[in-house]
């Protein structure tokens, strides 16, 4: 029941007339889907095992994170995780990235600890990379460990332990350098940690002092861009970290402005109403790039999985209409553990590069409406273009680039559901 083949040459009417729609508007569609080709999202592998990891000493997942559900067939391997990657970039049009965190790293059956990580941990991770065509990206994983369980890392008040942390980051940047190299594009290596505290602390100071001092131990060796970009990801508050978290915007915000280090802006991180589009423009002022983690937040729990809701287009409205597509490092970051794990990877990646197509094919007329004085015709402009015949173009996107159309995909995650995740144990 494959329909690729068929899918890939067709025309669509509906496109042909939505073409002619955007081209009264002034926009090209043609330019508008070469362009959509060429921005990568960077899959969170996490989403595939719900944060598990595949340590051998590993333990319960930490750090505030927690993901509910237990739908069948989760990745327990590094083979099978990347058996579902596949089954999930088949279904998303053009070409992207991974994002992976270190304790996905594959080490043989031995105990590894953190602080002893190596490049060689992710050569399995790498070759497949290169031969799947997609970039790379890192994160050090200051959770899930016996040494983070007090929740702190590299504020510990325990300097050991803050030595242990910060080991484990620097090891983390040489893996991003190394697989950045290999793979010919710079690879993001995003330090995010849980440190914070439930109830009020006494102080905030302390642990703040130590978290700078122990980021810039982390980034005291120079490593070329080219090969590795090192970012920062603030947060305001998590489980079991209501009340403080060492790391918050301002500590971060400040911190990356004052070493140019990428800021992380993940979309759950904020206050409920609290977007993150409008900061994009505001940090990129005094930064020369930044990462997302684009995520949706529901009540307590900030990594539902992303739908096309007005914030996911504000965000992609933001990056495009700045030109921003080459200094916004966009990564996806969420786990649902209730729904089939593959279908939650193209969804939210669907919707990501289908907000992205939405912005791009904005009539020009809002800015000029704007840019002329005229307020009324820009909120004309603006509501109107919310029904331009977008699902059209996505479709034939779609078409195009050889992945299903509609909601023709899930057939497909059906099949490996029968096929492959339902003979998990
Ligand atoms: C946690 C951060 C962080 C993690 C991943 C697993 O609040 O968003 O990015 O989700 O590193
Ligand atoms: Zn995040």
């Amino acid at each position: 029941m494959n329909k690729a083949p068929e899918r890939k040459s067709k025309t669509n009417r509906a496109f042909v007339l939505a073409r002619e729609r955007y081209a009264r508007v002034g926009v090209n569609v043609d330019e508008t889907l070469k362009a959509l080709s060429r921005i990568p999202v960077s899959l969170h592998c996490w989403q595939g095992d719900d944060v598990g990891g595949f340590e051998n000493f590993g333990g319960a997942l930490g750090g505030g994170l927690v993901a509910t559900g237990n739908y069948p067939g989760k990745a327990r391997t590094p083979d099978e995780l990347r058996a579902d990657l596949e089954k999930a970039y088949s279904l998303i049009p053009g070409k992207h990235r991974l994002n992976l965190h270190a304790f996905y790293g594959e080490f043989g059956g031995k105990r590894v600890d953190r602080d002893e990580i190596a490049p060689e941990h992710f050569k399995n991770w790498i070759a497949w990379a290169r031969e799947q065509g997609l970039g790379l990206d890192f994160n050090p994983t200051c959770f899930s460990h016996p040494k983070a369980s007090d929740g702190f890392t590299l504020s510990h008040r325990n300097r050991g332990i803050r030595q242990f942390w910060i080991e484990h980051c620097r090891r983390s940047r040489e893996i991003g350098a190394a697989v950045g190299k290999a793979l010919g594009n710079p690879c993001v290596t995003n330090v995010w940690i849980p440190d914070g505290m439930k109830d009020t602390p006494a102080d905030r100071q302390g642990p703040r002092a130590r978290l700078a001092e122990s980021l810039d131990a982390v980034f005291s060796k120079k490593l070329p861009p080219k090969h590795n970009l090192d970012a920062v990801e603030p947060k305001l508050f998590g489980i079991g970290s209501e009340s403080f978290v060492v790391g918050s915007h301002e500590f971060y915000l400040g911190y990356a402005v004052s070493r140019q280090k990428l800021l992380t802006l993940d979309a759950g991180h904020y206050h409920p109403t609290e977007g993150i589009a409008d900061k994009i423009s505001s940090v990129l002022q005094y930064l020369p790039e930044i990462l997302l983690h684009v995520s949706r937040g529901v009540r307590w729990d900030s990594d539902h999985v992303v739908i096309l809701n007005d914030d996911l287009l504000a965000i992609a409205r933001e990056i495009v209409a700045n030109g921003y597509t080459r200094r916004v490092h966009i990564g996806l970051d969420y786990f649902d553990a209730s729904i089939n794990r593959v279908a939650a990877w193209t969804i939210g990646t669907r919707n990501l590069i289908r907000a992205l197509l939405i912005a791009l094919l904005e009539p020009p007329a809002i800015k000029a409406a704007e840019a002329a004085g005229d307020f009324t015709a820009r909120l004309v402009w603006q509501e109107e273009s919310r029904t331009l015949p977008f699902g059209a173009v996505w479709d034939q996107y779609c078409g195009q680039q050889g992945v299903p159309v509609g909601e023709a995909w899930l057939t497909e995650v059906r099949h490996h559901e029968r096929d492959v995740l339902s003979r998990r144990g």
